[in-house]
């Protein structure tokens, strides 16, 4: 049997990549048809290969559009908007629950937070002068673009300057999703050892900035704080770098200048027409809780 891919389907047809059937060959994207005719050519049956390759280009290329329209919503609003990634516990809802204490009294801040389960987050963050919702995405271990926009929706951003997102805790699943945020923050935290950089090399090399947090209890742990920014460097060389403790105070206020030197300007009041961020988009899937 010929392990020619084109040999293997009729001319101008190739195999439809959600369903595995054939479809005109300007269905699929360059990329992706690309990638199914290299299966094809690996597996003279072709049919494993394919399947396996195929699912996550259309996803993440749906996630990628949402994405830009969502920044285009946040900066024809004025928004600041972070994503904040990190694992579980490395300090994500403490750093932005002092941050909305301090900052937020100067800066009017907002936040959406993901979680698998559970609003405690959300109602960590919960103040009168921050609009809060908490995003609960079930079993998915990371937050897409099409949650950001209908959580973006679900809340008052009017005189919001800055949008937090709190990723779901992970250091991997994250790294792949845009969520049409500007800058994308890594907390790294030093109960986690100075290697992580090197372990997880893409989300820090997809960072903006990384936050070395609780270095409060750096010395008490042994870790150290010189060899972990050397592998933040060595491994994300384009990121800035500020050391901080949401308990101590250390560091905040270069994070808040951070903060401050980063605000778009605002474009005047949005017009009545304005597209909202989800429009045309199902309203199925994670549960979206605004915080009152
Ligand atoms: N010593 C110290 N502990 C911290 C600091 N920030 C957070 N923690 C603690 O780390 C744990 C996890 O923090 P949390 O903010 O929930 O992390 P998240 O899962 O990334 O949101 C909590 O027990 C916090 O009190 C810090 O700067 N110093
Ligand atoms: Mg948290």
């Amino acid at each position: 049997m010929s392990t020619n891919p084109d040999e293997l389907l009729p001319a101008g047809v190739r195999i439809n990549a959600l369903n595995g059937g054939a479809a005109p060959t300007g269905a699929l994207s360059a990329p992706l048809s690309a990638e199914i005719s290299a299966a094809l050519a690996a597996s003279p049956r072709g049919e494993v290969q394919v399947r396996a390759v195929d699912l996550s280009i259309p996803l993440l290329e749906r996630n990628d559009i949402l994405a830009e329209r969502n920044r285009g919503y946040f900066l024809g609003r004025g928004l600041l908007a972070l994503n904040l990634v990190s694992s579980p516990g490395a300090g994500k809802t403490t750093l932005l629950s002092r941050t909305l204490d301090e900052f937020g009294r100067e800066v009017r801040c907002a936040v959406l937070v993901g979680d698998l389960e559970t609003d405690n987050d959300g109602r960590r963050l919960n103040r009168p002068h921050a609009a809060v919702a908490q995003i609960t995405t079930g079993t998915v271990c990371h937050l897409d673009a099409a949650m950001i926009a209908r959580a973006a929706e679900s809340i008052d951003l009017d005189d919001a300057r800055v949008l937090f997102i709190e990723n779901v805790g992970n250091l991997v699943c994250p790294a792949s999703f845009d969520l049409g945020e500007q800058i994308r923050v890594v907390l790294l935290s030093t109960t986690e050892g100075e290697d992580k950089p090197l372990k997880y090399p893409p989300i820090f090399k997809s960072a903006h900035l990384v936050l070395l947090t609780k270095v409060d209890v750096a010395d008490a742990l042994g870790f150290d704080r010189k060899v972990a920014v050397e592998n933040i460097r060595r491994v994300a060389p384009q990121a800035e770098i500020i050391e901080l403790s949401a308990r101590s105070g250390e560091g905040l206020a270069p994070w808040y200048d951070y903060l401050r030197t980063r605000l778009p300007r605002r474009a005047g009041l949005r017009p009545a027409s304005a597209r909202s961020a989800t429009e045309g988009q199902s309203q199925t899937g994670p549960t979206v809780a605004p915080m009152r």
